[in-house]
């Protein structure tokens, strides 16, 4: 059964062993980083990372309590999506996509609203609902709650797992995107879309109508993100003026936070993800002040809107790279009503050194588009996004590989995905090496390449949190192609055979083995 809102899920977690009350007083300035952090880098007996989930009832100068590392754990990702493994997510998805035929995999994703059995998943809109029981006009204060500060060179408190909620002005369809919010003051925060981000299109979207409207250049109005790149230069004030609403659900149930995260297509609203994945519609309530639905049952939302002409320096902010971003303009979110539950929780997440919450986040995000990823790319065998590799720097693919330069066909397909465009470096392997045994990737791909044959350099749009490239957002990336090199190729070489023991001495060895494990003392 789906989870309602975020205490039905916390009351499965303390069910199932993994929520930890922490009673003692603690602050959400740097106390709860450093806290969280090593209970996210314990390990249990298996020696796998990942403690449990941390609700903090007493935060140091607010009411609410801090709920912190829910993802934390494959474990709990399974929970929080009501699967045994996470390829039973994917399994459903691939059967949904397996009813009709169409083209492409974007053919494939566009229809899948039409689907009639996708009607179970469409949001509902009901006439009210928890998130409306305290409905707060004025005095709004943003500094009650327990927003953390993460890291000692953090720009300030951070809310970090807020559900941002916008509407496309074209289509009307609202996105749910995870962007985090930098605490300017009582009523206003930073607004951390980046710029590939579904939300900023929304953005630029509204900035090309009104420089439409107000006969003003539109490019350079739809230039604005990118000329305001790395934070040199300061918008000329040429912007059209103009408002855009956007709502922040904080403390929902897993599956919408979940998907807030999920790197869909922009014409898929999340809100229709969430309700895929847990089978049963979300509910949705009006703004009261904006024109925008939100999760009825969310712990917390603030309404608000943010000044299309508007843009104010962010960061830094420890980030899930292991270093800080850097600071960049980006809008600035105005808070005109909080509405929240009784005795709200506070949902917030830190990123940092890997690993923490976002890595098993991540991994789910793998397991469930690696079907989708195998409609265009039909060779793909297996892929493996290790966490050191921050999501946006590695991916390790193994392919079956059928025609000459084929690894490099699979490396341009991944580059043209959605936010796999993002990947610095890919590695192609054949099918028989286990993209997920990092000892035999290292072992197969550096003996099996002649790097300067094998190592395909492209230009490309980046992840605004890559601080080596030579620009922000803007940078190259890099395709090893380590399959096995053919005489179609170029290789004229004999390719030498991998080494492994003949059956016949193996069963020799079998037979003896109880006597000589004992006399080795090896299990
Ligand atoms: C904890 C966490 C924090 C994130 N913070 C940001 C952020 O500040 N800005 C951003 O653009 N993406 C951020 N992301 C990644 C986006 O949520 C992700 O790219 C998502 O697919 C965006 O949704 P969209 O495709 O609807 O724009 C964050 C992800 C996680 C898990
Ligand atoms: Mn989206």
């Amino acid at each position: 059964m789906a989870y309602d809102d975020l205490r039905e899920w916390l009351a499965a977690l303390e069910r199932a062993g993994e929520l930890k009350r922490i009673k003692t007083e603690v602050d959400p300035v740097l106390e709860i980083a450093e806290i969280t952090d090593r209970v996210s880098k314990s390990r249990d007996r298996q020696g796998n990372y990942g403690g449990p989930a941390l609700l903090f009832e007493r935060a140091k100068g607010s009411e609410m309590p801090v709920l912190i590392n829910q993802f934390g754990s494959e474990r709990r990702m399974r929970l929080a999506l009501e699967v045994d493994s996470l390829d039973q997510v994917a399994e459903r998805i691939r059967a949904f996509m397996d009813v009709k035929s169409p083209q492409g995999f974007i053919d494939k994703v566009k229809m899948l609203p039409m689907l009639a059995e996708m009607g179970k998943f469409f949001p509902k809109t009901v006439s009210t609902g928890p998130c409306k029981q305290n409905i707060r006009h004025d005095g709004v204060d943003l500094l009650q709650l327990p927003i953390l500060q993460c890291w000692p060179k953090d720009a300030g408190r951070f809310i970090t797992l807020p559900c941002v909620i916008t509407r496309d002005p074209n289509s009307g369809k609202r996105n749910v995107g995870m962007y985090r919010m930098q605490v300017y003051d009582s009523g206003t925060t930073g607004m951390h879309w980046q710029r590939q981000k579904v939300a900023a299109e929304h953005y630029r979207e509204r900035l090309r109508r009104g420089a439409g409207n107000q006969n003003r250049d539109p490019g350079v109005a739809v230039d604005v993100m990118a000329r305001t790149s790395g934070g040199s230069r300061i918008p000329s004030g040429n912007l059209p003026s103009g408002k855009m609403d956007v709502a922040v659900a904080i403390g929902t149930d897993p599956a919408l936070t979940f998907s807030a995260i999920v790197p869909a297509p922009p014409d898929i609203e999340e809100y229709l993800i969430a309700g895929f994945l847990r089978q049963r519609p979300i509910e949705l309530v009006k703004c009261e002040t904006v024109d925008l639905e939100v999760p009825a049952s969310a712990e917390i939302v603030l309404e608000g809107y943010v000044n299309l002409d508007e843009l104010r320096m962010e960061g830094p902010f420890g980030d899930h790279t292991g270093f800080y971003s850097l600071e960049d303009l980006y809008p600035v979110f105005h808070v005109t009503c909080v509405t929240h539950r009784n005795n709200p929780i506070y949902a917030t997440t830190i990123v940092g050194k890997p690993p923490q919450e976002d890595a098993y986040m991540g991994k789910a995000v793998e397991r469930i588009f690696l079907p989708l990823m195998k409609l265009t790319i039909p060779e793909l065998v297996d892929i493996n996004l290790p966490i050191e590799g921050v999501f946006h720097n590695l991916m390790i693919v193994s392919i079956r590989k059928s025609y000459p330069g084929q690894a490099r066909k699979v490396m341009n397909a991944i580059w043209s995905l959605g936010q796999a465009m993002f990947t610095k470096c890919i590695m192609v392997v054949d099918e028989d090496v286990d993209v997920q045994n990092l000892g035999e990737v290292v072992l197969k791909v550096l003996n099996n390449i002649d790097p300067e044959r094998d190592i395909q350099f492209t230009l490309g749009p980046v992840d605004s949190l890559d601080h080596a490239s030579r620009l922000p957002d803007f940078g190259s990336k890099m395709g090893i192609d380590a399959t096995r090199k053919w005489s179609t190729e170029g290789f004229t070489r004999p390719w030498p055979d991998e080494i492994a023991m003949d059956e016949k001495t193996r069963t020799l060895v079998d037979n003896k083995w109880k006597l000589l494990a004992r006399e080795l003392g090896i299990k």
